[in-house]
């Protein structure tokens, strides 16, 4: 019943694990850029192909706008991503980014952008195997022209560009079920205005709280506690490339980063992304911390129109002991007018959620992997997702 996925090479539902490779790999047989094909896919009649240049203001808005309208919901449609149109930017020119990976599809007559899926690259470790990839993001199409097939089109399509560039994997989250999940991670909700949370009916007050009592549950200093915490300078990206990557080296998948990528996706770009470093006397860095900020329209509510997210992003407890520095998180985060700081159960993070008050929520959020088979552990649940929420240390925004 995926009449598409089961002709991609992604893993199945029905195989027989007796029947695969016995290692890690790629699921396809290996091809070279000559056998790529060089015409573009073809869309239904009264639609065109259109790179998005993110960097023109008029581009951005018109992708902004189309996100904005029809990005993603929570499952009872009372909130909306909005990513805002500098995070757009930020996150869909790394370095080594590519404009013909930034695909958009408009409508002949008028231009409207009614289409959109981006890819970067990254280069992600899944457990002995270093693999050049994209990551996969911003799927979108509008809502008026749902279920007529599109999304297929879109994504042979920016597999084929992709491809020709002699990359053959990727990586992608989703909240829906596809063949076949890597992961399947919780998200987990820490209240800083609870009582905004509650009025939008993204939070309830519990049973026997009343209101005066769920604001001192939540209530957090105004300023960080962690001494000598700042935030992250430019010339402290080789030291923190270099703990980052002694960190991540500890969990099944995650990204290498290179000190440029370090550099474009963790220096502070107001109300994107913040990251934070703690510095001893000896100016050695021990912790760093970050989050990014992603917005919500609020969608039936009168009196507030958005909700302000921050997003837990990579974080490295060295010296500061994990709760304290995810406390800072909060506090910081809250100082900067978000109403709630949001999680999944990857990294270390079970260690922190329930001590600091963070809730489950109602979303899940799964990994996967294109053209690359994850072998199920020999002492796991064939049945289950091969990779654990804690051996991930991989942060898709
Ligand atoms: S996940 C967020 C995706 N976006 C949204 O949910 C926004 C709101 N929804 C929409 O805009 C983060 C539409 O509903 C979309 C589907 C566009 C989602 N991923 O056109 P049809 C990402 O961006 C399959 C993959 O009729 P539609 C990650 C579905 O299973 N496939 O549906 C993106 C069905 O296939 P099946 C998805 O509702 C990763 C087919 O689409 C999907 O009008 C992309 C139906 O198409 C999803 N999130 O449009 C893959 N949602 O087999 C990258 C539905 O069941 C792969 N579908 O018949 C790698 C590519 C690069 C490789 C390079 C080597
Ligand atoms: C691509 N990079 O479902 C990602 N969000 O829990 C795309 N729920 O916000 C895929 N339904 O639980 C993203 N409040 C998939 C996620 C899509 C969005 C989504 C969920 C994640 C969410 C909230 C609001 C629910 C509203 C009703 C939620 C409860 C929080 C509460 C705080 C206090 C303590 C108890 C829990």
């Amino acid at each position: 019943s995926y009449a598409f996925w089961e002709t991609q090479p992604v893993a199945q539902f029905d195989e027989d694990p007796d029947k695969l490779p016995a290692t890690d790999g790629p699921i396809d047989a290996p091809k070279t850029v000559a056998d790529v094909r060089q015409e573009p896919y073809n869309l239904p009649a009264g639609f065109i192909w259109s790179d998005c240049d993110v960097k023109d203001d008029k581009t951005v808005k018109e992708v902004y706008e189309l996100l904005t309208n029809n990005y993603v919901e929570d499952d009872d449609n009372m909130f909306r991503f909005k990513y805002s149109k500098e995070f757009l930017k930020w996150a869909l020119r790394p370095p080594g980014f590519r404009p013909e990976w930034h695909l958009g599809v408009r409508v002949a007559g008028n231009s409207k952008l009614v289409g959109f899926i981006t890819g970067v690259p990254a280069s992600v470790r899944v457990r002995q195997s270093t693999v050049s990839m994209v990551e996969i993001n911003f799927l979108c199409v509008h809502k008026k022209l749902r279920s007529k097939r599109l999304a297929p089109v879109l994504i042979k399509e920016i597999t084929r560009r992709v491809h020709l560039q002699n990359i053959w994997q990727a990586s992608y989250t989703a909240g829906v079920v596809l063949p076949k999940p890597v992961a399947e991670c919780r998200y987990w909700h820490r209240s800083l205005d609870p009582k905004k949370l509650i009025h939008v009916g993204f939070s309830r007050l519990q049973p026997r709280m009343t209101m005066a009592r769920t604001l001192k549950l939540y209530k957090l200093p105004t300023e960080p506690q962690t001494p000598g915490i700042r935030p992250l300078q430019k010339r402290d990206v080789p030291q923190v490339t270099r703990l980052l990557t002694q960190y991540l080296a500890g969990f099944a998948m995650a990204p290498l980063f290179t000190e440029e990528e370090v550099e474009h996706y963790l220096m502070p770009v107001t109300d994107v992304i913040d990251a934070y470093v703690v510095e001893g006397k000896d100016g050695v860095i021990t912790d760093m911390l970050s989050y990014y900020t992603l917005p919500s329209t609020i969608i039936g509510d009168d009196k507030y129109n958005t909700l302000k997210a921050a997003f837990m992003y990579y974080t490295v407890a060295t010296k500061t002991p994990l709760l304290d520095l995810m406390n800072d998180a909060l506090i910081l985060a809250k100082s900067k007018e978000h109403d709630v700081f949001n999680a999944l159960d990857i990294f270390q993070n079970t260690e922190f959620l329930k001590e600091l008050k963070f809730g489950i929520g109602d979303g899940l959020l799964r990994y996967y992997l294109y053209n690359w088979r994850v072998r199920p552990a020999a002492d796991r649940d064939p049945k289950q997702p091969p990779i654990r929420p804690s051996e991930l240390g991989l942060v898709l925004l």
